[in-house]
């Protein structure tokens, strides 16, 4: 036994670089590598297209030379940080004018990147942002960002961890309000506070441990016991932040509500009126919608699709209505809503209407409701709606939020979303369990010692004190340009 754990001891590194390599595909050291240059980068910050004002962002040395280039000597002399300017930009090379536009300089390392910066906000016309990009670009020493680029020197300088660079992705694509609100708490390092004090905790016992080794004649035996029911609760704090994982899919996924029914019974003047605007076609002849329309809604908890579907009837009228029917019963089958609509004003069934529907509507929506003398006896429960005169349609949203949205029961909630956190948070618990298996069976202390290094650093490696060149590049890549 001893030999063996001489003869791990002796691997510690080869090991432990192995270990950072399941805690996340790839890499090759603990140290930070960056390959990147230390050019000054620049990129548009908004989208391309037309709005009333576009931004960009430059990061590095040159943002001085930046502003003396653009906006001329004096500009760049008078530049104050964290003051904005209005100005006139002209070309370098041909002294045209670009735009006249405002800038901002944040001095480094005061700024999102901890380098000198420059936020330009000219005209929204794309013409003008390639123009000033073409101009900041042709500078020497200035380069298009990559995507992320600006994040990741912010990480790289120390302004923000991984955890948190991670997160500002999160703000940017939340789909929803439960989502937002939890990247904002992990953006503001909440996660970060959890992973350190766990850290510290493995490091105190290691110390402890390392102190036991090297005054192993003197000291009394290691306290094994107390140390397992540490361990223990290291354990289930890990498991706790596991559990909460939820896939980045959420953030991009869309939840979708289904309208289906018979042909006529009001499904396009539904969503026509839930949206406020007339998007689908309404007609009196039933089977108007032949294909189904997707369009999106915005409700209190976040935008969601919503989706007109053909109606589906009995039987099928031709092949084209077969058709019709197949699709909305195809699109149905994916629905995280299903919304079934009941022409109202037929007093046949309009209230009384016990749904054999084998598709399980989730909700039962009754419309035309101003064209019913009476309204529906209560105990039928079911929403009645009118399109015409917009009667029930708060209460059908308000359904539709809550059944789509789960309320965030309680706001100090925190899951992570991260692929990667997730595989670093796996290792540690794994780790845990052999330092939990060794203190039951074979408390040798050097590979309790490596062991728990083992966790520690798999921990580490979350918010990136540990990390490599190829887990930033495999971060970065899937942020936008100009983050
Ligand atoms: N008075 C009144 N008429 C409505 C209301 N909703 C729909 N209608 C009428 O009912 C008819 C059918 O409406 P649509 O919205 O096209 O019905 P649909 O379910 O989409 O029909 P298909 O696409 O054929 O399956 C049209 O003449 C609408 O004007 C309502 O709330 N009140
Ligand atoms: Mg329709």
């Amino acid at each position: 036994m001893l030999s063996k754990n001489i003869l791990v001891t002796q691997n510690l590194e080869l090991v432990t670089l192995i270990g950072i390599r399941n805690c996340r595909g790839g890499g090759s050291a603990f140290a930070i590598f960056s390959h990147m240059d230390s050019l000054t980068i620049v990129a548009p910050m908004t989208p391309a297209g037309v709005s009333a004002v576009a931004a960009l962002r430059v990061s590095g040395s040159k943002v001085r030379d930046v502003v003396k280039s653009l906006f001329g000597e004096r500009a760049a002399a008078n530049l104050e940080a964290r003051k904005a300017s209005l100005g006139t930009a002209r070309d370098p090379q041909t002294a045209k004018v670009i735009d006249s536009l405002l800038y901002l300089f944040f001095e480094g390392p005061n700024s999102y990147t901890g380098e000198d910066v420059l936020e330009l906000y000219p005209h929204g016309n794309p013409l003008i942002v390639r123009d000033l990009l073409q101009a900041i670009r042709g500078i020497e020493g200035v380069r298009l960002a990559e995507p992320g680029e600006f994040t990741r020197r912010a990480f790289l300088n120390g302004k923000m961890d991984l955890t948190q660079a991670e997160s500002v992705a999160d703000v940017i694509h939340s789909a929803n309000r439960a989502e937002l609100e939890n990247a904002h708490r992990l953006l503001s390092g909440a996660l970060s506070k959890k992973i350190a004090t766990l850290a510290a905790q493995v490091k105190d016992i290691s110390a402890r441990l390392e102190l036991d080794v090297d005054f192993a004649e003197e000291e009394a035996d290691p306290d094994f016991a107390g140390w397992e029911a540490r361990f223990v609760s290291v354990r289930e704090s890990i498991q706790q932040i596991l559990n909460s994982f939820h896939g980045k899919a959420s953030l991009s996924k869309l939840p979708l509500a289904v309208l289906y029914g018979a042909p006529n019974a009001g499904k396009s003047s539904l969503v026509n009126a839930l949206l406020g605007e007339d998007r689908v076609l309404v007609s009196n002849v039933p089977g108007t919608t032949r294909d189904f329309v997707e369009v999106r809604l915005f409700l209190p908890g976040g935008e969601v699709r919503l989706v007109d579907t053909a109606g589906i009837a009995d039987r099928a009228t031709d092949e084209l209505d077969a058709l019709s029917m197949k699709k909305s019963k195809e699109i149905l089958e994916e629905a995280d809503l299903k919304i079934l609509v009941v022409d109202g004003s037929d007093e046949r069934t309009g209230c009384a209407l016990q749904t054999k529907d084998e598709r399980k509507p989730d909700v039962i929506v009754y419309s035309k409701s101003d064209l019913r003398a009476a309204s529906c006896p209560s105990e039928y429960g079911a929403l009645q709606v009118s399109s015409k005169t917009g009667d029930g349609l708060a209460d059908l949203k308000n359904i539709m939020n809550a059944a789509l949205f789960k309320e965030n029961a309680n706001a100090e909630d925190l899951w992570i979303t991260s692929e990667r956190e997730k595989a670093c948070l796996e290792d540690a618990l794994a780790g845990v369990d052999r330092v939990l298996d060794l203190l039951k069976n074979n408390p040798a202390v050097e590979l309790l010692a490596f062991e728990m290094q083992l966790v520690r650093r798999a921990l580490q490696s979350i918010t990136g004190e540990i990390s490599s060149e190829d887990i930033l590049q495999s971060i970065f890549a899937g942020f936008c340009i100009g983050k």
